[in-house]
């Protein structure tokens, strides 16, 4: 029914159209659609599109800056609303969250930031670009439950394994849960450094930090 708004959804990100994609979101929302499905069925497709064109030498540098303006002008109409669901709520548990070093990918740690807020956890987002230290050492500060480690790049995937390092020089491990995301992460990268889950998406990183609270099931 929704198909040719979930459309123009992903063409608005194709062609990197920041007031297109405001515009169909509001419009989305007034008619009926869900926050998460707009995002998921309508924005995110088109940023794997542009994801595609741009590994195959089809799209540029600019074309990808364009395309995270539109996600990121869709995500400010939608996400507020994905957010109202989940207010006042007794608190599951804190975490602390980030796109690790070298990495300047938001708009996926931010989905999974407001999925988990909407859901019931207190989270703390340090950003992107976020030194192996600073996650450790927010997440002593602020007694964290969960540390949550984004990286979308192979080359900074590994940074994750030295967050869980750090982790582990000021004694957090294991009270502290780790869990890992973005593209090019794996189940079983997770497990071999030492993480305690991975989630493939913002749904799954709900339901994998649900499980590693005490409170959550
Ligand atoms: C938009 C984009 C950008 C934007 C980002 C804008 C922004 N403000 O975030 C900009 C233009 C900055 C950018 C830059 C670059 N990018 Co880029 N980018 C993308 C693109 C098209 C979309 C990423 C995205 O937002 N996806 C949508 C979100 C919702 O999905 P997601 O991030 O995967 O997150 C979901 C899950 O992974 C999971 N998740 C994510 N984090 C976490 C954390 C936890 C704890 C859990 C549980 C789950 C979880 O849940 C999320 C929600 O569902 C991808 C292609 C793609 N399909 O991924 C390339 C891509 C990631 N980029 C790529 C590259 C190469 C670059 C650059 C190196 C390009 C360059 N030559 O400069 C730079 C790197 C800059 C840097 N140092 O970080 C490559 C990476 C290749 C690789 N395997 O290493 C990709 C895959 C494109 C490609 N196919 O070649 N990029």
């Amino acid at each position: 029914m929704h198909e040719e708004l979930f459309r123009a959804m992903r063409q608005s990100i194709i062609d990197g159209e920041p007031d297109q994609a405001r515009e169909i979101s509001q419009r989305a929302l007034a008619e009926g659609i869900s926050p998460l499905d707009a995002i998921n069925h309508g924005f995110i497709p088109g940023l794997s599109v542009v994801g595609e064109q741009f590994e195959q030498g089809e799209m540029f540098l600019p074309d990808l800056v364009l395309a995270g303006e539109a996600m990121k002008a869709a995500a400010a109409i939608l996400e507020p609303e994905i957010q109202k669901t989940g207010a006042a709520r007794e608190s599951l548990g804190r975490v602390v969250l980030g796109t690790v070093k070298g990495d300047i990918h938001e708009i996926g740690k931010t989905l999974v930031a407001t999925m988990l807020s909407a859901n019931g956890f207190e989270v703390h987002d340090l950003g992107v670009d976020v030194p192996f230290d600073t996650f450790a050492i927010r997440a002593k500060e602020l007694n964290a439950d969960i540390v949550g480690i984004s990286a979308l790049l192979t080359t900074t995937m590994a940074g994750q394994k030295n967050v869980i390092e750090a982790m582990e020089r000021l004694g957090l491990r294991p009270r502290v849960k780790v869990i890992v995301g973005g593209a090019p992460v794996t189940q079983s990268w997770a497990e071999e450094i030492g993480a305690d889950g991975y989630g493939r998406d913002a749904l799954a990183a709900v339901a994998l930090a649900k499980s590693l609270v005490p409170k959550g099931s």
